[in-house]
């Protein structure tokens, strides 16, 4: 049975373990840029097999938070060179998160102060964050405007012009679509964001088409073996629901089957929260056979309150990954404690969100004195 510490290619990605940095929000990227502290962060955390970044916004109708970086200005992809190339002469493998929210937004983030876009005109029941003079808050989240299905070619397309300056300015390895969590993908999938009478809604195949021609376009530009995509089929994150949660997922890994992915990445349960959610049971050993049975080779990276042991047993059951989140914020050593069975630090959730380098780059490895925040 293979170990965490065991190397694996995944796709074009050669990676050193099976131990991933989860994507983490983290807004200490002003104006959408990266800030100065992100290269130290992610180069900290380089001994992770693979390192994705924190969900990162496509376009600028793609963001709903504050202080959230993108991938759509040459200053933002100047900035995460900087983060790659640190990375890379750390030793690490790093893909990005490729990010837009649909209705989880406000429309203080959006283009000219527009309406956040959505499959439906339905308000998420959900917050997100605005920081004014440093200081966070959380507001409701804005009414969205229904696209236009003539708009959603735009959609695709600017999934693509990201992955591509991703990988081509942002010397990035590859990309990760996010496709959970209740953000646009996520929308369009669940019944209770969308209410399309359009070939985007109503039959699963048609609430799956969105993500499904989002991801073959993407694999088209940059290669399937440099494209994940990430899926939370129950969680309750931002208000999304489906009652068909598990035909849905395995719909959608049917038709992702044959696109040559590098990975899947699922979130079991709630996100950030109970692997088991009350009342939305799920099979994630069936997923992934529908997965299997329909050629699909990506590798299977599980995520969710995952430790040591849990991680084990996940290999031992025919996981090939697992991702780590919270435990990646004050464990940039996470990898060696895990192999040396150390205790993980608790990190700081007043400096998870927003901030500078405090609860950021200053969380030492084992046995290192309490650092100075690195620059
Ligand atoms: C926490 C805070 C804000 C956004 C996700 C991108 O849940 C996020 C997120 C997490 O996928």
């Amino acid at each position: 049975m293979p170990t965490l510490f065991d190397p694996l290619q995944v796709g074009q990605l050669a990676l050193a373990n099976r131990v991933v940095m989860a994507p983490l929000t983290r807004n200490r990227s002003p104006g959408a840029v990266p800030g100065p502290f992100a290269a130290a962060y992610y180069s900290q955390r380089a001994s992770a097999g693979l390192l994705i970044t924190e969900a990162t916004a496509i376009t600028h109708q793609g963001q709903g938070y504050a202080d959230v970086p993108g991938l759509y200005a040459p200053e933002q992809l100047q900035a995460w060179k900087q983060v790659t190339d640190a990375v890379h002469a750390a030793g690490g493998c790093i893909v990005t998160q490729l990010w837009h929210v649909g209705r989880v937004s406000h429309t203080s983030l959006q283009p000219g102060g527009a309406a956040p876009v959505a499959p439906s005109a339905i308000a998420a029941k959900t917050k997100t964050v605005l920081i004014h003079d440093g200081v966070p808050s959380f507001v409701e989240t804005s009414m969205p405007r229904a696209l236009e299905t003539a708009e959603l070619p735009g959609i695709v397309a600017d999934y693509v012009r990201a992955a591509r300056a991703a990988v081509d300015q942002g010397g990035f390895d590859g990309v990760e679509i996010h496709a959970a969590n209740g953000y646009l993908l996520d929308q369009f999938m669940k019944s209770g964001s969308n209410q399309r009478t359009d070939a985007y809604g109503g039959s699963l195949a048609n609430r799956a088409r969105l993500t499904v021609e989002v991801t073959a376009a993407v694999v088209a530009a940059i290669g399937g073996g440099r494209v994940g995509i990430r899926l939370s089929p129950v969680t309750p994150a931002n208000d999304v629901y489906d009652p068909e949660a598990q035909a849905l997922a395995e719909y959608l890994l049917q038709q992702l089957a044959p696109l040559g992915l590098a990975y899947v990445h699922l979130i079991e349960g709630a996100t950030g929260g109970p692997r088991e959610v009350p009342d939305r049971p799920f099979d994630y050993a069936a997923a992934r056979a529908a997965y299997r049975q329909a050629g699909g080779q990506g590798a299977w990276m599980v995520n969710n309150g995952y430790d040591a042991a849990l991680a084990q047993q996940a290999l031992d059951h025919g996981a090939d990954l697992v991702a780590f989140g919270r435990p990646y914020i004050g464990n940039p050593d996470l990898v060696e404690r895990l192999k040396a069975g150390a205790p993980w630090a608790e990190s700081d959730r007043n400096t998870w969100y927003g901030g500078g380098a405090k609860g950021y780059t200053d969380y030492p490895a084992m046995g290192q004195p309490a650092a100075t925040p690195a620059g």
